[in-house]
């Protein structure tokens, strides 16, 4: 293989839109619509490596920033690809996490032509696989029934049906256990006056005892609620994942808390990691590998925290199958991996890019796809229904707030709320 056939020729960028469930958070809830961004590698020799981003406008400028930079570098050249996409974004984009989501795009891309050129699978160029099978939780949401009818589209309804109240909320992750047969929960909370979300944790503890569970409110409490809720729980949670905003406050409540706290909002870039550390603000990190800077440094970011004594989990967002795939490659290449991953999948499955078998969950894990690259295969007829479903949509930006006011015009996005 010569060097002029692993140039990229073109990296093409297609935003799609995808149904989504009614999921309640601390904004707001999810809209009828998810948006993502998937991108080909094109290279030279016409070898595809695929890759998949969130959506949204700011997201979609800079990887067709990034789609200008990289025509002709060697897709082997994945430090270079990241620092030319790096300091082309540099001057309009400030935040070294914000460039990490276009640069990681693009290096699982840069990965999987790898990959698909050797023959090989990514977790072999991350250092081989330490596991065959990755274990992801069941991600629980309180939830409406349906969207409700809006601007004269009807009411969309789901198959998982309303969970707004402990009782709910252990049906729900019995149909998840049913279905895909996880072995760990988390809750999606922040939704509900931290009493009621105890309550649900408690439930979950009765009806699965002894598998681990975690609580999310994104930072919906104040210090002193989030001490509360903790001393509530102990003995129940595996870890509480980010009560309260920033490493100040966390800090605070770790103090006391009595199990670990975990983020994926008060520490997502490199810079944050020394303060975060210096004050024992959290104890187990949730990487993701979407704005980490990709799959190899998220396989750093692993070392750095074994040699700081932090756990290891993973982060979601509403994601696809390219995304899946990325996961479990990076998740099976980690020795220190301490927990289970979080996964949306479930919800949003039945609209996959991917050509199905490849990524499956069962008993709660997915099983390291053993084809060259991500070895998933993109749909192209999906991808283009998906694709017209974004453009009809007029759908630009995700929104969980402003959805929410639209059909509860009293609602306030206020954090911490409690
Ligand atoms: O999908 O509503 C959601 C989640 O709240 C997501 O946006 C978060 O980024 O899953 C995430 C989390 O763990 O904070
Ligand atoms: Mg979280």
């Amino acid at each position: 293989m010569s060097t002029s056939d692993t140039r990229v020729r073109e990296l093409i960028i297609t935003p799609i839109a995808f149904h989504d469930p009614p999921l309640l958070n601390s904004n707001g809830v999810h809209e009828p619509l998810a948006l993502r961004i998937v991108l080909q590698l094109v290279l030279e020799d016409g070898t595809v490596g695929l890759g998949e981003s969130p959506g949204g406008t700011a997201r979609l400028d800079r990887l067709q920033a990034a789609a200008k930079v990289v025509v002709g570098m060697d897709v082997f050249d994945t430090t270079a690809v990241a620092a030319a996409i790096d300091s082309a974004l540099l001057p309009t984009v400030p935040s070294s996490h914000e460039r990490g989501w276009t640069t990681s795009a693009v290096e699982v891309a840069c990965l999987d032509a790898q990959g698909k050129l050797l023959g090989r699978p990514v977790v072999d160029l991350l250092g081989g696989a330490v596991r065959d099978s990755v274990p992801f939780a069941a991600y629980l949401f309180y939830k409406w029934a349906e969207h409700p009818a809006l601007d004269g589209r009807p009411a969309v309804r789901d198959e998982w049906g309303e969970a707004l109240d402990p009782d709910g909320i252990v049906a729900q992750a019995r149909l998840m256990q049913e279905r895909y047969g996880f072995r760990s929960f988390k809750l999606k909370g922040g939704v509900f006056p931290p009493d009621e979300e105890i309550a649900a944790i408690k439930a979950l503890a009765e009806a699965f005892p002894g598998q681990p569970l975690r609580l999310d409110p994104n930072t919906a409490w104040t210090v002193e609620t989030s001490r509360y809720v903790a001393r509530e729980l102990d003995g129940a949670l595996e870890y509480l994942e980010d009560p309260t905003k920033g490493i100040a406050g966390m800090a605070e409540v770790a103090g006391d808390s009595p199990m670990p706290l975990a983020t994926n909002m008060c520490v997502i870039a490199w810079e944050h990691l020394r303060p975060a550390v210096e004050v024992n603000a959290i104890q187990v990190l949730l990487t993701d590998h979407h704005y980490w800077g990709g799959l190899r440094r998220t396989r750093e970011l692993a070392a750095v925290c074994e040699a700081f004594g932090l756990t290891l989990s993973m982060h979601s967002n509403s994601h696809l199958g390219i995304s899946l795939a990325a996961m479990t490659h990076v998740a099976a290449a980690i020795p220190n991996l301490d927990h289970s991953c979080d996964t949306h999948y479930p919800w949003n499955s039945a609209d996959d890019v991917i050509v199905p078998g490849a990524l499956e969950l069962r008993d709660g894990e997915v099983g390291v796809p053993t084809g060259p690259g991500l070895g998933v295969e993109l749909n192209h007829d999906v991808l283009e229904r998906l694709h017209r479903l974004y453009v009809d949509s007029g759908m630009r930006d995700r929104d969980d707030t402003g959805y929410m006011r639209r059909i509860q015009p009293g609602y306030e996005r206020r954090l911490p709320r409690w």
